[in-house]
């Protein structure tokens, strides 16, 4: 008599994608069951025991313990995430564990949260919206909470300095495209990053790199001017919004620093929706109260979800903080959560993976 694959599963995942678990008679299913809360570490040591698969959230750490707790029985670990710096790459890879995540899905409401932070930082909305909840409604004078226009600004006049703008990509993968795409119409005219941070010191371009980069600067023609890879140091001059949209975990930890922020301008946003281990939360608190740089919009922040209100970010008026909702559309968590299912259930039934993660080109 053989037994039926184990399948753990970290969260609720909501009424449209359960069923395609809860009614499985070839699994055997084992929830946590609470959808607001991430299962304390012991109930995960303790239940992943004996299981063929493990549907987790960016929240679960998967590491050496995991899968030694797990045993042999292990076969695959799905996350509902683009992200994967949670996950010990090079652990799976020596139990002979498959990764499974959700790339694609969540890119265009990713890059929608990362042009509203954008506009946000530029436009002082946090600060604006507060000032309305304290009951403190501005006198209005023609200069009062002003800040830099996201855009080209469309005026002959010569007194207007700056009649274009430079986006900067910290990354420049799936969703830092879909926001430069999203950003042309506002009149963004040029654009550039830095790819890979970790190893940024010059620019670096290689041939198929090019001909991406000369595909988007043809779909966005005219109005979108140059696109070019650059070195850190001229990242972080040349910007006028900054985002960053690279993957967290060691290589990147902290590449936002007080260095690197100092060579801002004055007038630049910068803006992380990937995580918050890239930015130097302290030095970016120095940067706003001293003002290298205009603001923030943040979805991401280091040490999250414990960020309390006396968080020196928290408490600058020119940083607008969300508590990591870029990819919180209904849409989107539906799409995710049902790639997460339909990976984990692929993992364990022996069949390919829709979106199986490449543990060696990633290790
Ligand atoms: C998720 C994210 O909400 O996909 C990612 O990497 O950061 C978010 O979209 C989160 O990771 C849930 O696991």
């Amino acid at each position: 008599l053989s037994k039926k694959p184990r399948v753990v599963v970290c969260r609720d995942l909501g009424p449209d994608v359960m069923p395609l678990l809860r009614e499985r008679n070839d699994i055997e299913l084992v929830e946590w069951g609470k959808d607001n809360q991430a299962p304390p570490r012991d109930w995960l040591l303790q239940n992943v025991r004996g299981a063929a698969g493990l549907l987790i959230v960016f929240s679960e750490k998967i590491d050496a313990e995991v899968l030694e707790a797990a045993g042999p029985s292990l076969k695959v670990v799905s996350t509902m995430s683009v992200g994967y710096e949670h996950v010990q790459i090079s652990d799976l890879a020596k139990y002979g564990v498959k990764l499974g995540y959700t790339p694609d899905v969540l890119t265009d409401a990713v890059a929608d949260i990362c042009v509203m932070l954008a506009l946000m930082a530029s436009r002082n909305a946090g600060e604006s919206m507060s000032l309305v909840k304290q009951s403190k409604w501005p006198t209005w004078s023609p200069f009062v909470m002003c800040g830099p226009q996201t855009g080209t600004v469309n005026s002959p006049l010569s007194t207007i300095q700056r009649p274009s703008r430079t986006a900067g990509f910290l990354g420049f993968g799936r969703i830092a495209q879909a926001t430069l795409s999203r950003l042309i119409p506002f009149g963004i005219t040029d654009c550039i990053y830095t790819s890979n941070p970790s190893s940024s010191t010059s620019s670096s371009s290689s041939s198929s790199k090019s001909s991406r980069d000369t595909q988007i600067l043809s779909s966005h023609s005219p109005r979108l001017r140059s696109l070019k890879s650059v070195s850190l140091d001229e990242l972080a001059r040349q910007s006028d919004i900054l985002f960053i949209l690279a993957p967290g975990g060691p290589k990147t930890y902290h590449v936002v620093n007080e260095e690197f922020l100092k060579k801002m301008q004055k007038h630049a946003v910068l803006v992380n929706g990937a995580r918050g281990t890239l930015v130097d939360s302290d030095a970016l608190a120095k940067a706003l109260r001293e003002k290298w740089i205009w603001g923030a919009g943040l979805d991401v922040v280091e040490g999250e979800p414990d960020i309390k209100e006396d968080h020196p970010l928290v408490k600058e008026p020119r940083c607008n903080v969300l508590p990591h909702i870029g990819s919180a559309s209904f849409e989107t968590r539906i799409q995710m959560a049902t790639l997460a299912v339909r990976n984990v259930l692929a993992g364990v039934l022996g069949e390919e993976m829709p979106a199986e993660l490449d543990l060696k080109a990633n290790m």
